[in-house]
C-alpha cells in the first residue's frame, strides 16, 4: 500500500460541460480530505459513513460554496484502487468541476497521474496487468463486437489462458528440476515422451491467441474501406446508404464525386472508415484527374475494397480496368441497381470475385445484405470473445517470444537432449508469459502501459 500523504485525485469525468462532473479521491487520506471539502445536509459525520453509502450537501473551497453535490465513499479493500476513496460528483460545468478538483488538492491531495487510479488498483492485488489493459480498451472501444472482447478480457480471460500454459510449464520445469539436482541417482535417460505431448498443447494454445491478434486489432482499430467503381455506378448513393445520411453528392452526371468523401461506421460488427472515391475513367478533367489517381491509391491502402457495378450496363473498359486495379485485394464484388433491368454479364463477375452481392443502394434493406457479406469477408467471429485474445503488441511481443522458446524447448526434446538444456528455455518461456500476464515487469513497461490511460482513471 502506499502512503498516507500519497493521496490522488482528479476529474474522471470528460473535460467537457454536461449534466454531472465526478471528481474522484483515492488514498488513506481520502475521507478525511473529502470530510474538510464536504458537508452533508444532514447531521451525518463523514468519517463515520461506511463503504458503498452517498450523502447529499454543499462542496466548499475555504469559506466559499461551489455547488450542492453528492458524496460516495469506498471503504480500502472494497474500491476500485483498493484504497480508501471518495467520489464527488457535481454540477457538471468545467469551471466549477476545475475548482471542486482545486479544492481537493489545497485540502491535501496530490494530482492524479494518467491512469494512476488503475495503477494502484493493480499494484494492490484488484487487477492483473491484461485486465487494466482491458479497462483502457473497454473506455476506448468502438464497437458492440469489440467491447464484448474486452468485457471477457476484464474478467480475466486472457490471464486464465495464460496461466494454464504457464502451470503446464511449471510441472514440466520441476520435474526436469529433480533430475537436474540429482543426475547420478537417474540411471535412465529422462523420458520425454508425456512432456513433448504437453508441450505441443501448450505450444497450440499460444498459437491460437496469435492467430487470433489480427482480428482483434481489426475491431480494436477499425477497417479502411475503399468504394470504387466506373462514374455513376452508384458509389456515393451506397456511401450515403452506409453512413445513414446525405455524405456524398449524388447525381445522375458521371464524375461527380472528386475528391475523397470518409465516414465512420460500423460495418459488419466492426468500426469502419468508409471512403467515397472518384469514378475511374480516363478524363481529359485535371481535377477528376487527380481523384482517380487518389482512388488508386486509396484501393493500395485499404483493407477492403467494395467494387462496384452497374447492373443496367453492360461491362465497360471502365470496369475492366477496375477488375485489374483491385487485383489481390479482399474485394466485395457489389453489383448495384438491382432494382433496373440487367444488362451486364454476372456470369463473369461471379468467375472473378469469390465474394459477391447484388443490391439496390438506393434502398434501405441493401444494408443487410451489405452487413452480410461484411461480417463473411472480415469474419469477426474468427475471434472467440470467451477465450481471451491478445489485446496490443506488447502482449503479442511476449506470446512471440514465448512460443519461440517453446518451440526450442521441444526441439531439445526431441533431440534428446539433457533436461539441463530443456529445463533453461522452459525457463525463457515462463519469464516471457509472465511478462505477458504482468507478473515479471519492469517499471518502464508499466509505464508505458499506464501512459494511454486518461488522467482520472
Ligand atoms: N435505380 C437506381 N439508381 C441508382 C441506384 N444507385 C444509384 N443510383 C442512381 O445512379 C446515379 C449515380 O449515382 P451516384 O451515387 O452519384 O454515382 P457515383 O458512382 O457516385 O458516380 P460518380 O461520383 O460520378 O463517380 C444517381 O442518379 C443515383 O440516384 C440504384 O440502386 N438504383
Ligand atoms: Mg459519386
Amino acid at each position: 500500500m502506499l502512503t498516507n500523504s500519497d493521496t490522488i485525485a482528479a476529474i474522471s469525468t470528460p473535460p467537457a460541460v454536461g449534466g454531472v462532473s465526478m471528481v474522484r479521491i483515492s488514498g488513506s487520506n481520502a475521507i478525511d480530505i473529502a470530510a474538510k471539502i464536504f458537508r452533508p445536509a444532514g447531521k451525518k459525520n463523514i468519517s463515520e459513513m461506511a463503504g458503498y453509502t452517498a450523502c447529499y450537501g454543499g462542496i466548499y473551497s475555504g469559506g466559499e460554496k461551489l455547488d450542492d453535490g453528492v458524496l460516495l465513499i469506498f471503504r480500502t479493500p472494497h474500491s476500485y484502487t483498493g484504497e480508501d476513496v471518495a467520489e464527488i460528483t457535481c454540477h457538471g460545468g468545467l469551471l466549477v468541476t476545475r475548482r471542486v478538483l482545486r479544492a481537493c488538492l489545497d485540502a491535501g491531495a496530490r494530482m492524479a497521474q494518467a491512469g494512476e487510479f488503475t495503477r494502484r488498483a493493480m499494484l494492490n492485488g484488484k487487477l492483473t496487468l491484461t485486465q487494466a489493459e482491458a479497462v483502457a480498451d473497454v473506455i476506448n472501444a468502438k464497437s458492440d463486437g469489440y467491447l464484448r472482447c474486452v468485457n471477457a478480457q476484464l474478467d480475466g480471460a486472457l490471464y486464465r489462458k495464460i496461466t494454464a500454459v504457464k502451470e503446464l510449464l511449471t510441472d514440466m520445469a520441476s520435474e526436469l528440476t529433480a533430475w537436474i539436482d540429482y543426475p547420478d541417482e537417474m540411471d535412465e535417460p529422462f523420458d520425454y515422451t508425456e512432456g513433448k505431448q504437453r508441450l505441443k498443447d501448450g505450444i497450440s494454445a499460444v498459437k491460437e491467441l496469435l492467430d487470433g491478434y489480427g482480428v482483434g486489432q481489426l475491431m480494436k482499430d477499425g477497417i479502411s474501406v475503399a468504394i470504387v467503381g466506373k462514374p455513376n455506378a452508384g458509389k456515393s448513393t451506397l456511401m450515403n446508404l452506409l453512413a445513414g445520411c446525405e455524405r456524398s453528392i449524388v447525381a445522375d452526371i458521371e464524375g461527380t464525386t472528386r475528391d475523397i468523401v470518409e465516414e465512420n461506421v460500423i460495418l459488419g460488427g466492426v468500426p469502419a472508415r468508409i471512403a467515397d472515391c472518384a469514378g475511374i475513367r480516363d478524363t481529359d478533367d485535371p481535377i477528376e484527374k487527380i481523384g482517380v489517381e487518389k482512388m488508386r491509391r486509396r484501393i493500395q491502402q485499404s483493407d477492403v475494397i467494395f467494387a462496384l457495378f452497374d447492373n443496367s450496363r453492360p461491362l465497360s473498359e471502365e470496369d475492366r480496368a477496375l477488375m485489374e486495379e483491385v487485383k489481390g485485394k479482399n474485394v466485395l464484388c457489389i453489383v448495384n441497381k438491382q432494382d433496373l433491368s440487367s444488362e451486364l454479364d454476372k456470369q463473369f463477375l461471379e468467375n472473378s470475385f469469390s465474394h459477391i452481392i447484388a443490391i439496390s443502394a438506393k434502398n434501405e434493406d441493401s444494408l443487410k445484405t451489405l452487413d452480410k457479406a461484411a461480417r463473411e469477408l472480415i469474419n469477426p467471429e474468427k475471434l472467440d470473445i470467451s477465450a481471451g485474445f491478445i489485446a496490443n503488441e506488447r502482449q503479442r511481443e511476449s506470446a512471440v517470444s514465448a512460443k519461440k522458446a517453446m518451440e526450442s524447448a521441444l526441439n531439445a526434446m526431441e533431440q534428446e537432449m539433457t533436461p539441463d538444456i530443456v529445463g533453461v528455455t522452459l525457463e525463457t518461456a515462463l519469464d516471457n508469459l509472465s511478462q505477458l500476464t504482468g507478473e515479471s515487469m519492469s517499471e518502464q513497461v508499466i509505464d508505458r502501459v499506464f501512459s494511454r490511460f486518461c488522467v482520472g482513471k
